[in-house]
């Protein structure tokens, strides 16, 4: 059977992927949900726009084992207080009811609660990376890195989108 196929008589419409890193450009997260200012950021905005901390963490995966890495960008704290949560800022009982929700490019997504990141609260220095191990993530995008975890689940990677919130439980069973 021949390898050439005849020429095809209906047209193919390709379209771009929107989380195609090649055919978009670099790659871009979207921040959005109760916000005043919704962002969509790529890893160079992260890299030039907000001070740059760096976490040296080891993580343990349950199929590779620990995982020792340096990673560079901004707390994610201060991207969020940029994009403006609705809030009462002053108020920690409204502050403590928000989570965010952060997905990875391949669809994988975790949840932090606002309280883990909020100073009054868990404080913890929770980075979007824009470099591991001295390599850029402009390419493969953002990874979120939670140092004070154990396990490495909730570092996601090549993020495509940060959600912030509240949910509430239903009424009754
Ligand atoms: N987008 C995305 N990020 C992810 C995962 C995933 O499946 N998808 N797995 C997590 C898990 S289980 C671990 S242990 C770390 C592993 O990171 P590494 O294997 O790249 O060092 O990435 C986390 N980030
Ligand atoms: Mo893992």
């Amino acid at each position: 059977m021949s390898r050439l196929s005849p020429p095809s008589r209906t047209t193919t419409v390709v379209r771009p992927d929107p989380g195609d890193a090649v055919s978009a450009g670099p790659r871009r997260l979207l921040i959005r949900g109760r916000l005043h200012h919704p962002l969509t950021l790529t890893v160079a905005d992260l890299r030039t726009r907000w001070r740059q901390r760096r976490a040296e963490v080891v993580f343990d995966c349950a199929t590779n084992g620990p995982q020792r890495h340096t990673f560079d960008g901004p707390l994610l704290r201060d991207v969020m207080d940029e994009a403006g949560p609705a809030f009462d800022a002053r108020r920690r009982k409204d502050r403590s009811r928000y989570l965010l929700s952060v997905t990875g490019g391949d669809g994988h997504r975790t949840v932090l609660s606002w309280a883990e990141l909020d100073a009054d609260f868990g404080d913890a220095p929770i980075l979007l990376a824009t470099a591991m191990d001295a390599c850029p993530l402009d390419t493969a995008g953002s990874q979120l890195v939670v140092p004070s975890d154990r396990c490495g689940a909730r570092y996601i990677s090549a993020i495509t989108g940060i959600w912030l919130g509240t949910c509430e439980p239903p009424e009754s069973p």
